[in-house]
């Protein structure tokens, strides 16, 4: 980076000023911890820096925090990669001292795959005479616009490869122009093996020649031809301004105010989640994040078993974060968190607009019409508070969405969208394990299986976790018709107990109370996670995969807090036998009155649709957190009426007559 970009990066929106103990490293703060890195290592060993992030502080100076954090001391957390000693190393840097704290090795293990080296692959391979000598045996001959993709190889062995090197595997594509999408003509039945430290071909799996399937698979507004024209246009105005305002990291709408940043592996991240209630404010989430995902596919081929990737481990999440558009991707009065991110030479990149904030209107908030005595029904609005950040991860996009409404309610929503992964099949057959989405392509199941980390904090950190089950009684003397429901309400007391399934058929949810706060009844006071029913992981119960992503094997599991437990799949999933939520769960902690973490898997198995290509409409998956027992009553009767035209209420003259 240039000195006058650097100065433009620290001059924008005071980057350097911290206000909250989690504000993330500013650009200032990346380079002062790279180049006390740098000084600690002899000159000529080639460091990599996967991720540079905050330190974060311990809770409590978190929970004692007031407006401005001026003064608080910061340190940088960094996993530095040694490419001549292919060594990993865990570095933390005093930020008021330049110095660095603490400097660790870690053995075994492999960083997230970098981008620089996704962005070699295509050198790499073109360079390569047998590599190059298979692409010309089907039929590839324009080198310019190969495509090829990085695979995270996991733990599955190549054979002649020795899995201890730094290795991924590679799929290619063929483009007509640069801009065409290469994955409508996937190459099929070729597999490249990388070693990343020495940038070449390490191994080719070749397979049976496919041809090339025959269609492009464009979908910009050119190559699509005629656009309807029977659309008007559909603004949001806000003449007043937006509910909330914005100050460094740190949003306030209506009741609410939390903190919102990108995290290099975790991508959007909300912290110090409070709620205003009666003046007094109120913790229900300390921290909440993707803590994981992992996307498996289920076709057998030799040059698709493989493929499975954990993003946020294995691909730093956090660093694909995209620049977002006004009037696309976000609609009305918005406002922008930029995200300063290290690349891997540790120098810090601003990506503009990272995370947009704004409100949308929600439909009903609550309505009754009293008919035997009102001529006009109560109603009231619902209106919601957004917070987002768009990942674009090779073929797909991730959309993380964070919703908080004037109810209590806290929404988390991913939004898929992007291309499916595809594969060449020959003409007429018909995939085993997919489906054909365009001539001669097939588009293999797969699942998107998400784990968010929910740090609760309802009313304080002594919280404990019912698993709540509605339950029909079966006929007895207490209940002689047979018409009983009870709500059973069962302590998840232990780490032990702490893996738990989803079960619709008693519309399960797990209710966080903090028993030594009650509400005006009597009640504690608590908020309840409403999961998402959908599929665990479909992998063999014995599969390799399986141990690498326990923690998709469950829909949620509950763990006592520790800082060092922060992904659900461990810190090195590249090329990582398995870790993570398994082997903390195995501690057996108690988890009653303490401080517990919740970690919730939910996505989705993906069957392609025809449909879903050449680009796939949004799928939808998520949960929501909603307060049960955390207020004594509806805590959102003091929104106002809405206002219609010229300020009256909801104009009922319109009201059609034969609604009445
Ligand atoms: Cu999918």
């Amino acid at each position: 980076m240039s000195t006058a970009e650097r100065t433009r990066v620290m001059g924008h929106g005071e980057a350097s000023r911290v206000r909250h103990p989690y504000d993330p490293l500013s650009a200032e703060e990346i380079t002062t911890a790279v180049d006390a890195v740098r000084r600690e290592r002899p000159a000529g060993h080639p460091l990599r820096f996967p991720v540079v992030r905050l330190q974060p502080p311990p809770k409590d100076v978190v929970r004692r925090y007031s407006a401005d954090a001026a003064g608080l001391s910061r340190s940088a957390f960094l996993v530095v990669y040694d490419r001549a000693d292919a060594a990993t190393y865990e570095v933390v840097v005093d930020l008021a001292t330049s110095k660095v704290a603490s400097w660790e090795h870690v053995p075994g293990v492999q960083p997230a795959i970098m981008i620089e080296e996704i962005r070699a692959l295509d050198d790499i391979v073109r360079n390569d005479p047998a590599a190059v000598a298979a692409l010309r045996r089907r039929g590839v001959t324009d080198l310019d616009l190969l495509q090829i993709d990085p695979w995270s190889t996991g733990t599955l062995p190549v054979p002649g490869v020795d899995g201890s090197r730094r290795i991924m595997r590679a799929s290619a594509y063929v483009r007509e122009f640069p801009e065409d999408n290469g994955y409508a003509r996937p190459v099929g039945g070729l597999v490249f093996v990388i070693d990343c430290d020495e940038r070449s071909v390490a191994a080719i799996v070749e397979g049976d020649v496919v041809p090339l399937p025959p269609e492009s698979g464009n979908y910009d507004a050119a190559s699509v031809g005629t656009l309807r024209d029977d659309l008007r246009p559909l603004e949001i105005t806000q003449p007043r301004g937006p509910s909330f305002t914005v100050s460094g990291n740190v949003v306030e709408w209506q009741r609410w105010r939390l903190h919102a940043h990108v995290d290099a592996v975790e991508g959007l991240v909300v912290s110090d989640v409070g709620y205003l209630d009666d003046g007094r404010r109120r913790s229900v989430l300390h921290r909440a994040n993707i803590s994981e995902m992992v996307v498996p596919y289920g076709d057998t081929s030799d040059d698709f078993y493989f493929r499975n990737v954990f993003d946020a481990g294995e691909y730093n999440l956090g660093k694909t974060v995209a620049s977002l558009a006004l009037g696309c991707d976000c609609l009305g009065e918005i406002r922008y968190l930029d995200a300063v991110l290290a690349d891997e030479s540790g120098t810090p990149q601003t990506i503009r607009n990272a995370v947009c904030i704004h409100e949308e209107d929600y439909g009903i908030l609550w309505k009754h019409w009293n008919f035997r005595y009102q001529d006009d029904a109560e109603v009231r609005r619902s209106r919601r508070l957004v917070v987002s950040a768009i990942h674009t991860i090779g073929n797909y996009e991730y959309g993380f969405f964070w919703y908080f409404y004037l109810d209590g309610t806290i929404q988390f929503e991913a939004k898929l969208t992007g291309i499916v992964q595809t594969r060449a099949v020959a003409p007429g057959e018909t995939p085993a394990y997919g489906t054909l989405v365009a001539p001669q392509l097939d588009a293999p199941n797969h699942q998107h299986l998400f784990n968010m980390r929910l740090d609760v904090e309802v009313d304080g950190p002594h919280n404990t976790v019912l698993e709540v089950d509605a339950v029909g009684r079966p006929m007895g003397p207490d209940n002689p018709h047979g018409n009983a429901i009870v709500a059973e309400r069962t302590p998840i007391r232990n780490e032990r107990d702490g893996r738990r399934m989803c079960d619709p058929s008693t519309a399960r949810t797990w209710q966080v109370v903090n028993p030594g706060v009650r509400n005006r009844l009597g009640q504690p006071v608590g908020y309840k996670l409403v999961p998402f029913v959908g599929p665990t992981l479909l992998a063999a119960p014995e599969s390799d995969l399986a141990r690498r992503a326990e923690f998709a094997r469950a829909h949620l599991w509950v763990t006592r807090y520790d800082p060092r437990e922060l992904h659900a799949a461990g810190d090195y999933p590249n090329q990582h036998p398995g870790d993570g939520i398994g082997r903390w769960s195995a501690q057996e902690r108690d988890l009653e009155n303490t401080d517990v973490v919740l970690w919730h898997t939910f996505g989705t198995s993906h069957l392609p649709r025809p449909e879903d290509w050449p680009i796939m409409p949004c799928d939808y998956v998520g949960f929501t957190l909603k307060p049960a027992g955390f207020f004594g009553r509806n805590p959102s009767l003091d929104v106002p009426p809405p206002a219609g035209h010229g300020g009256d209420h909801c104009h009922p003259g319109e009201t059609h007559p034969e609604a009445r």
